[in-house]
């Protein structure tokens, strides 16, 4: 009897301290579930779930119907959500440096052995009181589209959804920079409340913007970078094997971006389809344009913070 009784207490205590070391993450997306840049976050929590089973467990909150994404940020730094997928212009206010990740160009694999990796993860411990854990996006680039014909890189007179990605430059070009979520977008343009907006080369089609965009401005500029945060205090709580199953899986995710080239010849394609009509400045101009957007960008940030701001530019060109 006392012999059944000390293997069910022990059987009791074995399983309570299994179930200790499990640990569950709660994590939000910046961008709608099931979207382009939520859908590779969404693989990855799926493989966490897998293979961090007894672990440690993502428990997927949501995206914008959630949480909005420009709060998104102050979330992981308060500790209100434990991970958040999510881009660099949606956290600006908190780390005017994040502006400068569209700049960085290079796949995170080099950025990794560089040096950068560990100057911006430092300066999301700092600022963002966050762990970077992941960083995707590499090769897509950003565009302007319109719905009103443009022959030059001039938006004198036209009204433009912006976030921080295309602030400076619409408004260094003339246009009139409308900050918005992603999910006012199509209103927007319904109502002619913008005559055009900016986003990556991929997704448009997720929320029906095809059915009002008329244009689109190439080249595409910048580069898209989407990353996965942790809360800082959270991320040291964890221990060697949660940890490795987190590191691990974001690398898995960043190798994901290896398919972003053929999605983008296939989302150039499907536009083409569309009828959305591709407005393709003259080379001396796509060189003009590309320069005065790396311009007006660095110019801001080192701005905003010239001493990071001028160390990411040094790492950035190196
Ligand atoms: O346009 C945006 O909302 C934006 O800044 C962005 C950034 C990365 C991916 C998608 C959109």
């Amino acid at each position: 009897m006392v012999r059944i009784l000390l293997v069910a207490v022990a059987t009791v205590l074995w399983v309570g301290a299994a179930a200790a070391q499990e640990v569950t993450l709660r994590a939000v997306s910046a961008f709608a579930e099931g979207t382009r840049f939520s859908r590779n976050f969404e693989r990855f929590i799926e493989k966490v779930n897998k293979d961090g089973k007894g672990v440690v467990q993502i428990n997927y909150i949501g995206g914008p119907r959630a949480m909005p994404p420009f709060e998104v940020g102050n979330a992981v730094r308060s500790g209100v959500v434990d991970m958040a997928n999510v881009t660099g212009a949606f956290y600006t206010n908190l780390m005017p440096e994040a502006d400068a990740l569209k700049l960085l160009r290079k796949p995170w694999a080099e950025l990794r052995r560089n040096g950068t990796y560990d100057f911006v993860n430092k300066l999301h411990n700092e600022r963002l009181n966050a762990h970077f854990l992941a960083s995707t996006g590499s090769n897509i680039p950003f565009h302007i589209y319109l719905n009103k014909k443009v022959d030059k890189y001039d938006f004198t007179g036209l009204k433009i959804r912006v976030t921080p990605v295309y602030k400076e430059l619409v408004e260094a070009l003339g246009g009139a920079a409308v900050t918005t979520a992603p999910g006012e977008v199509h209103t927007a343009l319904e109502r002619g409340v913008v005559d055009g907006y900016g986003w990556p080369l991929h997704g448009i089609f997720d929320l029906g913007w095809h059915e009002v965009t008329k244009f689109r401005l190439d080249p595409g500029f910048y580069g898209v970078e989407v990353n996965v945060l942790v809360n800082l205090p959270k991320w040291r709580s964890l221990n060697d094997a949660q940890r490795k199953v987190l590191s691990d899986a974001a690398l898995w995710l960043e190798g994901l971006d290896a398919e972003n080239p053929r999605e983008s010849a296939s989302e150039d394609e499907r536009q083409k389809k569309q009828g959305i009509q591709v407005i393709k400045l003259s080379d001396v101009d796509a060189r003009r344009f590309l320069e005065r957007a790396d311009e007006v960008a660095w110019a801001s940030v080192i701005k905003r913070s010239p001493d990071a701001g001028a160390q990411l530019k040094k790492l950035a060109t190196q």
